[in-house]
């Protein structure tokens, strides 16, 4: 992907509040702190498009980012961070859930794993949910840098089988600070614009 032009576009709490654009839109899930916007900052060649290493947590709002004015990266609220009440995690929930199963834009969901870590309960919900909803997903395990490369393999076996992933659900892993990955997501997301864009 050529990156001609990229740039914050809106923030949302609720429908109302969406670009008012029929683009494409490819959203990042995962929990807080996982990496998602330091992922959309690699992806897009910025130091600080996406803020990143907030305190966990306090991304209440999902924030869409145009990419050459063809399409938006769309940066979910982390779910899973502990240190919230109940209500607050039920808000976020809804938030996330609303844009998910009513967005007619959104045409792929990337979803990431911290590449150290068993996925949670939380991880396990959002994957049968993409299991069931039909729609493109690809599961990316972040933070790479931190493993030695004997224990990727290991770590990437133990993700598909704690996930149930279908032999052919691709996981790529990522890191934000050598970029390995970079260029395989961005295959993917190319192919899922489905080559409608221009060149
Ligand atoms: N070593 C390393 N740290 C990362 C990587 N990606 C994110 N981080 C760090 O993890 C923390 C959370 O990252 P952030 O992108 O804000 O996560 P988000 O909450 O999912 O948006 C920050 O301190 C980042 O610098 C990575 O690939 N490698
Ligand atoms: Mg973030």
């Amino acid at each position: 992907m050529q990156i001609k032009d990229v740039g914050y576009e809106v923030t949302a709490v609720k429908p109302e509040q969406y670009p008012d654009r029929s683009w494409p839109e490819i959203a990042l899930v995962g929990r807080s702190n996982v990496g998602k916007s330091s992922l959309i900052n690699t992806l897009v060649n910025r130091k600080n498009l996406a803020k990143v290493g907030n305190t966990p947590g306090k991304t209440r709002v999902i924030n869409f980012f145009r990419v050459n004015q063809d399409f938006f990266l769309v940066d979910l609220p982390g779910y899973g961070y502990a240190k919230v009440s109940k209500a607050e995690k039920a808000a976020w929930s809804d938030m996330i859930e609303t844009y998910l199963n009513t967005r007619e834009q959104l045409k792929a969901i990337i979803m990431l794993v911290d590449i150290r870590h068993a996925p949670t309960e939380d991880d396990r919900m959002m994957l049968d949910w993409l299991k069931f909803q039909g729609k493109p997903f690809l599961i990316v395990a972040t933070k790479s840098d931190k493993i030695s490369r004997n224990q990727m393999n290991q770590r990437l076996q133990e993700i598909r089988r704690n996930l149930a992933l279908d032999s052919d659900s691709p996981i790529i892993p990522f890191s934000a600070e050598s970029k390995q990955g970079r260029d395989a997501i961005w295959h993917w997301v190319e192919e899922q614009l489905g080559g409608g864009l221009p060149a």
